[in-house]
Formats: C-alpha cells, sequence, structure tokens
C-alpha cells in the first residue's frame, strides 16, 4: 500500500470534506481516506497497482477542489 498526502484548496466547511472523503472512498484501490477541513490536507492509503497519486488528484479535482501534491 501507499500513502499519498495532498493539500486541497477550496473547501468551504466540514462538509466539502467529508464529500472528498467520501469521493476518494469510491475510487478503485483506495483502502482508507482522511480529510481534514482546517488543515485543508487529505491522506489516502491505496494500492498503487490499481490507482497512482495523479488519479486520486484528478478525482478532487472533478468535484471542483484544487489540488496540490505535498511532499511524501
Ligand atoms: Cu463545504
Amino acid at each position: 500500500m501507499n500513502d499519498a498526502n495532498f493539500k486541497i484548496e477550496g473547501m468551504h466547511c466540514e462538509g466539502c470534506a467529508q464529500t472528498i472523503k467520501a469521493l476518494l472512498g469510491a475510487e478503485p484501490g483506495v483502502q482508507r481516506a482522511a480529510v481534514w477541513f482546517q488543515a485543508r490536507e487529505a491522506q489516502v492509503r491505496f494500492d498503487p497497482k490499481a490507482i497512482d497519486d495523479a488519479h486520486l488528484a484528478a478525482a478532487i479535482e472533478r468535484a471542483g477542489y484544487k489540488v496540490v501534491i505535498a511532499a511524501p
């Protein structure tokens, strides 16, 4: 399993964080997703054979948020 950390811009409330958590959790290969509204961060544990950082970021951006990939 790999872990990816993202900085996310555009969250307005805890509901946004829950939305992002749910959509990350629905991606193939994602074992666990956590999103912190206050910190503007997400941490995702995923199977690198099923998905990668770029696809996770794209899923977040499809929902209308902006992603900055943080240090691994
Ligand atoms: Cu919100």
